[in-house]
């Protein structure tokens, strides 16, 4: 075996030469990766002893891409093309053996070989999309030649990686190997004995005639994928290029791919979903937690209440194999949220998105019962009843004297103080806050609530199931709100001035969802239920005087069929209703609000501008340790749009000088002190500095 560099190496035996790469973690295809495999290759085709050649990796994973951290920076020849080029124009069969995840340049470089074989549990796929960029090496000019063209840009605008067994099937790999090397060799030593003729992807052409004929099929399936992607640019990019493959030459689709990249990767939307990206990666991570610090087992789970969250919660811990048991006052609220558990499997099956094995499998896995002794044996308790203190007092003191020493024991309260939870017990050092986000089954967000006692191994403990979730769990401090609904308070109270003052539920709306959420603020409180936030408000003596006009007419949106709007016959679409600007007219009047017509402009700062302003207050009071932590919270529990970066990385691009005069002149029309400028924004203003610089440094290239 040679090693060609530190990351590469070469080894020769019988005619068949193996390249292997090993570049922790994912194998990612820096410059040192890229210089091993060119070398490598090299080497392997001028060794006339070499008939054949495969091409692997060690560690978890055949290559999962480019190497992100490198983007924005100058590139390193050889670039990736350059060796995917190399690769393609072997005249030894090169067979690419792949495991783990193959995604972007990492299945780029393999469709640049003449065969592909992977092991069972594969997965395949051009994520690009997801990071605001389109395959940049070949990705769609080669895909579609295997899978055609309608399949390649509903695999590629999704970025959805597909299973080895799939891949098999569209004609993206050629084999299923048991044991991968060996069966890659055999497959070489195969084509050899077959005398197969080598075809390049680039060559092929059969699957791309259809659609350059009659390309309807082509251009109903990139509609289809580009649904609901208005504004995003990533995706629309990726459906040209793919586009290209049937009405271009190869090398000009090649070129054309490559402008639409580089045009692409230094705008701001890729600069918004790479901040993401590595975001969601540092955001489980705690920076002054001690090394070696190891999470207890999860071997077992219960969950306390099992209404909305508390069913949800406990598919999640099934969808993830581990079994759990619901704990309910009676038999009869027990039914009820298993029966809901049930229906909910269901529809994912009626709508093919779950197998029925599966749904069996999982509805084995959870259990119901109102015997608490169920607890005392478990790893995890998360509680999920009412949001009430003194319940959950007595609930907290009762698992104090069950659960067995170790037990994590987790609140999923929205609100309440999690220090004064954790009191209710001898063990506060085991009690962390795990704020799941409604539908707990469906939000990938996951707010850990760090208690002033909650131990290290207690947070290891639940940022491991949060990731054995599928969560992607952020550590916020414990105060009212923590992190998101802190903020989005700040944006619910501009929500209700702008109705007195002239806007309309609709214009609001309107303006949110051109930003990119996917709902609008009054959209989503008729469908969460404005009787939540009036039960909060009324317990807290604040008032909201057109809100509380509209619970107490019964009004608390789509459970109602009236909210903000109207939802004719029990539909879920919004309908416009004047009855709600005429109340808001009369309560202005009788409030003395002065009422005008409000510029789109005005609405978006007032949607987002109070919500930095109290990011910054969060990060000030260290209640979040990094910015990026709270772009995670938006982007993965409150539909900011994941290319906008989140409000911290926006307020960057803003600049904190505009935010905080705007933040000034509507806290004079408000007459609202909460609305001047926080501190640290302040500082950020004077200084010319950005969130972004606050908090652990981040690996994204600027
Ligand atoms: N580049 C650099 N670092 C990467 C990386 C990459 N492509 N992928 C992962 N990492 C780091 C990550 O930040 C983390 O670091 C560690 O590896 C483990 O990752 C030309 C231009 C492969 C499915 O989009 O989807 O190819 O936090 O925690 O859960 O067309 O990582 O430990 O310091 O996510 O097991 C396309 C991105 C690139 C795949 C593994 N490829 N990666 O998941 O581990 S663009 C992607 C993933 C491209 C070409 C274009 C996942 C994974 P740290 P992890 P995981
Ligand atoms: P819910 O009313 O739907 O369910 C609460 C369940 O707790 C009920 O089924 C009730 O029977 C059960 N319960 C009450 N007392 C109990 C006891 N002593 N022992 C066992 N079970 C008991 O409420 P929900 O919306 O699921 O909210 C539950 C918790 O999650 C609250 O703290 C809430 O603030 C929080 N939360 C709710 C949401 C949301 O959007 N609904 C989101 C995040 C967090």
């Amino acid at each position: 075996m040679v090693h060609i560099n530190p990351v590469t190496t070469l080894d020769v035996t019988d005619g068949i030469a193996v390249i292997k790469v090993n570049n922790p973690p994912v194998n990612a295809l820096g410059h040192a990766v890229r210089e091993g495999l060119f070398e490598a290759l090299t080497q392997a085709v001028a060794d006339a002893d070499v008939k054949a050649i495969v091409l692997g990796c060690d560690g978890r994973t055949f290559f999962a891409g480019a190497d992100i951290t490198e983007f924005g920076r100058p590139l390193q020849p050889p670039g990736l093309q350059e060796v995917i080029a190399a690769f393609e124009a072997s005249p030894k069969p090169i067979v690419a053996a792949i495991f783990g995840t193959a995604l972007g340049g990492g299945l780029e470089l393999a469709l640049g070989c003449h065969f592909r074989v992977a092991s069972a549990d594969a997965r395949v796929g051009l994520p690009e999309v997801k990071l605001g960029i389109l395959p940049g090496a070949g990705g769609t000019q080669r895909l579609p030649r295997l899978v055609g063209p309608e399949k390649a840009v509903a695999m590629i605008v999704a970025g959805a990686p597909v299973t080895a067994k799939a891949a098999l099937a569209d004609g993206v790999i050629d084999e299923i190997v048991a044991d991968l090397i060996p069966g890659a060799i055999a497959f070489a030593q195969n084509v050899l004995a077959e005398g197969k003729t080598l075809v390049k992807v680039r060559d092929r052409d059969e699957k791309l005639a259809a659609a350059r004929e009659n390309p309807a099929g082509f251009e109903a399936a990139a509609k289809a994928a580009l649904k609901k992607l208005a504004g995003v640019e990533a995706p629309a990019a990726c459906a040209q290029s793919v586009r290209n493959s049937f009405t271009l030459p190869f090398e000009e689709g090649l070129k054309a791919e490559r402008d639409l990249f580089l045009k692409l990767v230094t705008g701001d939307q890729s600069l918004a979903q790479r901040h993401i990206f590595f975001s969601e990666r540092e955001a489980a991570k705690v920076p002054d937690m001690p090394a070696g610090v190891k999470s207890a087992a999860l071997k077992k789970a219960v969950v306390i209440g099992g209404g909305t969250m508390g069913g949800g919660i406990a598919m999640c811990f099934a969808n993830a194999g581990v079994p759990v048991t619901i704990v309910e006052t009676t038999d009869e609220f027990l039914q009820k949220g298993l029966d809901r558990i049930k229906s909910t499997y269901a529809v994912s099956v009626e709508r093919g998105a779950l197998k029925q094995d599966a749904m069996d499998k999982r509805l084995a896995l959870i259990a119901g019962t109102t015997d608490w002794n169920v607890i005392a044996d478990t790893d995890i308790v998360i509680e999920a009843v009412f949001e009430e203190f003194a319940l959950k007092k007595e609930i907290f003191g009762k698992l104090d004297k069950i659960a067995k020493p170790g037990t994590l024991l987790a609140s999923n309260t929205s609100t309440l103080d999690v220090d004064a939870i954790a009191a209710a017990t001898s063990r506060p050092e085991d009690v962390v806050g795990m704020h799941f986000f409604s539908p707990a089954n469906v939000m990938k967000l996951l707010e850990i609530v760090r208690g002033e006692k909650s131990s290290f191994p207690a947070i290891a403990t639940a940022v491991a199931a949060g990731k054995l979730l599928a969560k992607i769990p952020v550590i916020v401090g414990n105060c009212d709100g923590f992190v998101g609904n802190r903020m989005l308070a700040r944006r619910t109270t501009e929500c209700e001035r702008l109705l007195l003052e002239g806007a309309a539920p609709q214009d609001v709306d309107a303006v949110v969802q051109k930003f990119g959420f996917p709902m609008g603020p009054y959209a989503m409180g008729d469908l969460a239920g404005l009787d939540v936030g009036w039960r909060i408000r009324k317990h807290r003596g604040i008032t909201a005087p057109v809100s509380d006009a509209l619970c107490e007419a019964g009004r608390f949106g789509q459970k109602t069929g009236k909210g903000y709007y109207i939802y004719e016959n029990g539909a879920r679409t919004p309908t416009p209703d004047p009855a709600v600007t005429k109340l808001a007219a009369e309560k202005a009047e009788a409030l003395g609000v002065n009422r005008r017509n409000i510029t789109e402009q005005e609405i978006l700062e007032r949607m987002t501008y109070p919500m930095i302003n109290e990011a910054a207050r969060i990060l000030e009071e260290r209640i979040a340790v990094r910015a990026s932590d709270i772009d995670v919270v938006w982007a993965y529990g409150y539909g900011w749009p994941v290319w906008r970066g989140g409000p911290c990385f926006y307020a960057d691009l803003i600049g904190a000088k505009a935010i905080c005069e705007a933040l000034e002149h509507y806290a004079e029309i408000t007459g609202d002190a909460g609305l001047k400028p926080a501190k640290l924004l302040l500082d950020l203003a004077a200084s010319g500095g950005k969130f972004a610089d606050i908090g652990v440094a981040k690996k994204a290239a600027a």
